[in-house]
């Protein structure tokens, strides 16, 4: 049995115990508690495998009700990353559904939820669902805890403006370069490929003039846009490489130094 808390045993029980037991199958959990007797092993197990059951059912019933919301994403996905490392920052409870949009039948089923099919979503405990990814950071920040979007509308409009900045130049840029690479050579749209390549230099430069003389994206608080530059540039690294713009690579070190980011990577694999 996989589990070692549970065993159907016959002879456990009759080897140890003081009086001897009625004979037959018992199985444990993990209290200790004996079940049975079975008159089979077979049907001793039915009855842990029942249990078990049980109790997962239980376990998600309790993480449901912890939970204030269910997020909908892909560990690997860049955008799902993002409002990862901001639910980890906030500490916020949730309940995970992986989704794997390229499975026909998954990706089916999660466009009957949001016909879009982009991930990630959230689906709050009392319904509404909320999809893209400043928006359900935006509204994860408005429930309260550790603030990522500054009370200050300075600080707060320049939170914004790199999230956009970010996600429209960078993620979606390094995202239509991939796409475009997987074309054979002939298919390939080189002045569109140009296009791209200059946007995201000019992410670079911009990041690079930025952090010279700051720590996080929009000053010395980590804020939304850290969330979407550790999951943009990590994205980017292997398409776009920025080693040599120093300021923005000791960024991505120092981002990568933050356990929110390092959880969600680690949690993807890489
Ligand atoms: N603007 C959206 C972008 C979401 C997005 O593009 N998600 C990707 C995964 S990282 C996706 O679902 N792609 C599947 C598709 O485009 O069909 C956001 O910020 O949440």
């Amino acid at each position: 049995m996989s589990n070692p808390r549970y065993w159907a045993s016959q002879w456990y029980t009759t080897k140890f115990a003081k009086e001897p037991w009625p004979g037959g199958w018992y199985w444990h959990d993990h209290h200790y508690n004996w079940n049975g007797p079975f008159d089979t092993e077979h049907e001793a197990n039915d009855a842990l495998q029942a249990h078990l059951e049980l109790e997962r059912e239980e376990s998600d019933a309790r993480e449901r009700e912890r939970a204030q919301f269910e997020l909908y994403y892909h560990p690997k996905s860049p955008y799902s990353q993002k409002v990862l490392i901001a639910i980890y920052e906030k500490d916020a409870q949730f309940k995970r559904n992986i989704v794997n949009l390229r499975d026909d039948s998954e990706r089916a089923r999660f466009r009957e939820l949001y016909p879009m099919g982009k991930l990630p979503v959230i689906e709050l405990n009392h319904g509404p669902l909320i999809p893209e990814s400043s928006v359900i950071i935006e509204y994860l920040d408005s429930l309260g805890g550790k603030r990522l979007i500054s009370s200050d509308p300075d600080v707060a409009r320049k939170t914004r403006f790199k999230d956009r900045f970010l996600d429209f130049y960078l993620t979606d840029s390094v995202a239509a370069i991939r796409s475009e690479c997987q074309k054979s050579d002939a298919d390939q749209d080189r002045e569109r490929l140009e296009t791209l390549r200059y946007r995201i230099g000019a992410v670079y430069d911009f990041m690079e003039y930025e952090l010279k003389n700051q720590t996080w994206a929009s000053g010395e608080r980590f804020s939304l846009a850290d969330c979407t530059a550790a999951a943009a540039l990590a994205f980017a690294e292997e398409t776009a490489p920025f080693a040599e713009y120093p300021s923005l690579a000791a960024y991505a070190e120092r981002l990568g130094n933050r356990p929110s980011v390092a959880r969600v990577r680690d949690e993807a694999g890489d």
